[in-house]
């Protein structure tokens, strides 16, 4: 009994300490950041329109862009960032670990994910849903025809528990392919490994311009799955949180009002005070962070609103041409909505 209550003891001691140390971390996120002189970002290993390198190496993409709008906010530079490439496996791990001081990798906000994992989702920068693409020769208008099937995917993932909600409550019969790198699960679906691919629906554009004959493919119009996709910080560093949350936020409310990259400098001097106070002219918003006052003014100065980010990365006139549909403005009747700036 007595030798219980001993381990018990040493047990507890052993836990505080660790969650202690878990948290000075974390609380430190900000000056870590500044003191470095960059933000390490964990973004894909390559997903076309949210974190993918360019032909010249540059990362872009519209999680890219919150990465940037993060480090325009802190050091009124949006080049002050890196980016490091990870797995859907390892995501987590890195964040935790702080070897990244925030993730912008299409990562789903879950239950489990926000309350099992000492981290926090700071906002819905993309509201997307899982789909599955198929040959069009196989003639299949409806995942619902895919019982039987064999699906290719990505381990680490919410695609596998959705396929396998999906397919129970369907009653049907399928098997998970998952690979660790999305190339791999791309590859062996191109070869035919696979009946059908399946993953949030942008990725299911995005991957899609890799396979051999893109237009040889068809995504299915069923969403069978909510997949909002969000920035993550580590829990217990709320001052770091606010400042990720806030980047998304500035964006979304500077399209609201009309601000735009070309116009953000002739917009100080606009009479609107809600514009006046995303702006920095009026009020201590960015101080109250730790900041400086024109972090909104940067953000937009340097990465643009939201609908730049949009447009710029997965809009209509990308090889992705994906319709605003649910991220809309709430004023346009979609689900992107922040709150004010006052
Ligand atoms: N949103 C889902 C899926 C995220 C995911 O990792 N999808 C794969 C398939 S598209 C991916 O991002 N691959 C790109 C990469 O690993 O670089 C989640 O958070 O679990």
């Amino acid at each position: 009994m007595k030798m219980l209550a001993f381990q018990f003891r040493v047990a507890t001691v052993l836990v505080c300490a660790c969650v202690f140390s878990q948290s000075a971390v974390a609380a430190e996120t900000l000056s870590i950041v500044k003191k470095r002189g960059h933000v390490q970002c964990g973004v894909s290993q390559g997903l076309p329109g949210f974190s993918n390198p360019d032909d010249k190496g540059n990362w872009v993409g519209m999680d890219v862009d919150i990465c940037r709008a993060v480090a325009a906010a802190v050091f009124g530079d949006s080049e002050k960032v890196k980016f490091t490439p990870l797995s859907a496996k390892e995501r987590f791990t890195a964040l935790q670990s702080g070897e990244v001081d925030m993730l912008a990798r299409n990562t789903t906000w879950s239950m489990h994910r926000d309350t099992g994992l000492g981290v926090d989702f700071t906002g819905v920068n993309y509201y997307d849903g899982q789909g599955f693409m198929v040959r069009k020769e196989l003639g299949i208008t409806s995942s619902l025809e895919l019982g039987g099937a064999s699906l290719c995917t990505n381990l680490g993932t919410t695609t596998e528990l959705n396929a396998a909600d999906y397919f129970r409550t369907n009653n049907m019969e399928y098997e998970i392919v998952a690979f660790e790198k999305a190339d791999e699960a791309v590859a062996a679906y191109n070869t035919g490994r696979c009946d059908a691919y399946t993953t949030d629906q942008s990725a299911l554009y995005a991957q899609r311009l890799k396979l051999t004959e893109p237009s040889a493919h068809v995504v299915l119009p069923e969403i069978i799955s909510k997949e909002p996709l969000g920035p993550v910080v580590r829990q217990g560093d709320d001052q770091w949180g606010d400042i990720v949350r806030w980047a998304h936020f500035a964006m979304v409310n500077a399209e609201e009002l009309g601000v735009t990259s070309k116009n953000v400098d002739k917009m100080k001097a606009d009479k609107n005070p809600a514009i006046r106070r995303l702006l920095g002219v009026d009020g201590t918003f960015g101080e109250n962070m730790g900041i400086g006052n024109d972090w909104a003014y940067h953000i937009i100065r340097t990465v643009g609103n939201y609908s730049e980010t949009f447009e710029r990365n997965v809009g209509k006139s990308t090889p992705l041409g994906i319709a605003r549909g649910v991220n809309a403005l709430w004023t346009q009747g979609g689900l992107q909505y922040a709150p004010p700036v006052r």
